[in-house]
Order: structure tokens, then C-alpha cells, then sequence
């Protein structure tokens, strides 16, 4: 049986599956240089951000993604976390739980797309509110040139919150991608990247770890939750020039978090079968 459905619901489809919403309003919608960049209030997530009709964020459920990407591998470096590269995560949600920590003296935001942060810094301020922090310097470049000139040793943490390693940044899941993010790192630094469902993104996924094997000693992957990303299961990797020791190292509770806690470190690191056949390990 298949369902009529009014206009104003909207879909997102990925490959051959869909998610789909009741909306109230188009609150912004504009073609930018790279990207169709849309935000839409709906009736049941808040506001959402689009691109060229890919979900990545809502303002319901964008709190497993963000605290995952930042406060699951700052609990794992050892020593104090004093500058950061951010890949993309122009939407602001990682930069603004990343101005949680006082340690923290300098964060580099490079997004390819100015659209997406205006447009976030006028329409999804509880994302972006803290793009304005004074450690933060907004960068407007493809971070797979920013990479190249980056200073060697320069980053304690680098993370990629980018879009689905397609188009533009197909290229950030490549090896020379990887060897520029290597010579970036401080000695322990960790980079950590969100690397999509292992459900319906499998093949990206095993490119992804591969790849990363290829060019870092040490690799883990962690694993959250995202309902409105495909599949609603979401991985990430993890690695290092240096061991990358599982227990924890700043046990902190983090203010104003909304799933992270530090005794979730352990079983976010734990491999599923599911994900273990994926990986080939
Ligand atoms: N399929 C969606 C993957 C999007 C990952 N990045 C989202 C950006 C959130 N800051």
C-alpha cells in the first residue's frame, strides 16, 4: 500500500531510502556556489538544515552527533587539548560544545561553503551561537587545500564533520587527504571523523577505515546514534600517530549535554559483529 502525502512534506532520500517530515515553513533556500542550502521548520524536529536535499542537521536530535564528535575523543587525549582543526561543521554544533573547554585556546573552522554559515548564524543560532566565541577563526576554503599548507605538528585534534564523502568531499575519505591530516597532528594528537551508516553507507565505511589503515598507525572506531541520519545508526574513526589507549582520560561530565557521559566512552568504542564484518577485522 503506498500513501498519498500533502506538499508540504519533505523527503530526504538516500539512495534507495527516504525520510520524510511534515514542514510549517521554507525559512531559507538558496543555490550557493556548491550546494542547495535549505532550512526548513518542521512540525516534529525544529528547524533543519539541508544540503542539495541531504539531512545534517535537526535541532531535535543533533546533540548525539555533536557531543559524540567532540566530547568522546577529548576524553581520550592524553594531555591538555589546545588547538583543533574543524572540517566543515559550518551549522556551528561541534564548535559550539568544543567552547565547553577552557584547555581550549584556538579552534580552526574550515568550511568550504560561507552560505551554510550565514545562513545557520541567522536561522539555527542554537547551533551557532558560539561561532562568535573569540578562540574561533572561521576559515572559508576546501579544507583539502587548507590541509596542504596546514603547519606540520600544529593540531591536538582534528575533526571532520563534513558532509557524505561525495562531490566536493569525496575527497576527504582519500589517502593524501589522511597523510596531510597526519602532518598536521601533535605527536598524541587524534583525529576523528564521522564516517556514516554502517547500514546503508557500508561501502563509504570500509573505503573509509581502509584508507585510514593505510596511512595511521593506530585507528579505532566509535559508534553513536543519529534518528534522522539514514539508518539512525552513525559511526566515526578515530586515529593517531601514536596508541590511542580506550580508557578514559577526562572524566568530566560536560555541562548542557543531552547524551554524552563519560561512562559511554567505553561501549561507544566496542564493535559491534555488524561492524566488524564491514571493517574486515
Ligand atoms: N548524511 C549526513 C552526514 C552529515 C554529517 N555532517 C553533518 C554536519 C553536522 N554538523
Amino acid at each position: 500500500m503506498t500513501k498519498e502525502f500533502p506538499a508540504n512534506w519533505v523527503f530526504e532520500q538516500y539512495k534507495n531510502t527516504a525520510f520524510g517530515f511534515e514542514i510549517k515553513e521554507v525559512l531559507y533556500s538558496k543555490k550557493s556556489k556548491y550546494q542547495l542550502v535549505e532550512i526548513l521548520e518542521t512540525k516534529d524536529w525544529g528547524r533543519v538544515l539541508m544540503l542539495d536535499g541531504l539531512m545534517m542537521v535537526t535541532e531535535k536530535d543533533e546533540f548525539f552527533y555533536h557531543e559524540t564528535i567532540t566530547h568522546l575523543p577529548m576524553a581520550l587525549k592524553e594531555g591538555k587539548v589546545k588547538k583543533v582543526l574543524v572540517i566543515g561543521a559550518g551549522d556551528g554544533g561541534t564548535v559550539r560544545e568544543l567552547t565547553k573547554y577552557s584547555q581550549i585556546e584556538k579552534i580552526d573552522m574550515v568550511e568550504i561553503d560561507e552560505e551554510v554559515i550565514s545562513a545557520s548564524q541567522k536561522f539555527l543560532p542554537s547551533l551557532s551561537s558560539k561561532l562568535s566565541d573569540k578562540r574561533v577563526n572561521i576559515i572559508v576554503q576546501d579544507a583539502s587545500i587548507f590541509i596542504q599548507n596546514a603547519p606540520n605538528n600544529e593540531y591536538d585534534l582534528i575533526l571532520a564533520d563534513s558532509s557524505d564523502p561525495e562531490g566536493f568531499a569525496a575527497t576527504l575519505i582519500e589517502t593524501p587527504f589522511y597523510n596531510q591530516i597526519k602532518s598536521a597532528l601533535t605527536e598524541n594528537g587524534i583525529f576523528m571523523a564521522q564516517s556514516g551508516s554502517p547500514l546503508l553507507q557500508a561501502d563509504e565505511l570500509n573505503k573509509t577505515w581502509k584508507n585510514l589503515n593505510l596511512v595511521f598507525p593506530h585507528c579505532e572506531l566509535a559508534w553513536s546514534l543519529t534518528p534522522s541520519y539514514p539508518g539512525s545508526y552513525w559511526t566515526y574513526v578515530l586515529a593517531s600517530k601514536t596508541p590511542i589507549n580506550k580508557a578514559i582520560k577526562q572524566k568530566i561530565q560536560i555541562p548542557d549535554c543531552k547524551f554524552w557521559k563519560p561512562e559511554l566512552l567505553e561501549a561507544l568504542l566496542a564493535r559491534p559483529s555488524l561492524i566488524e564484518n564491514i571493517l574486515n577485522i
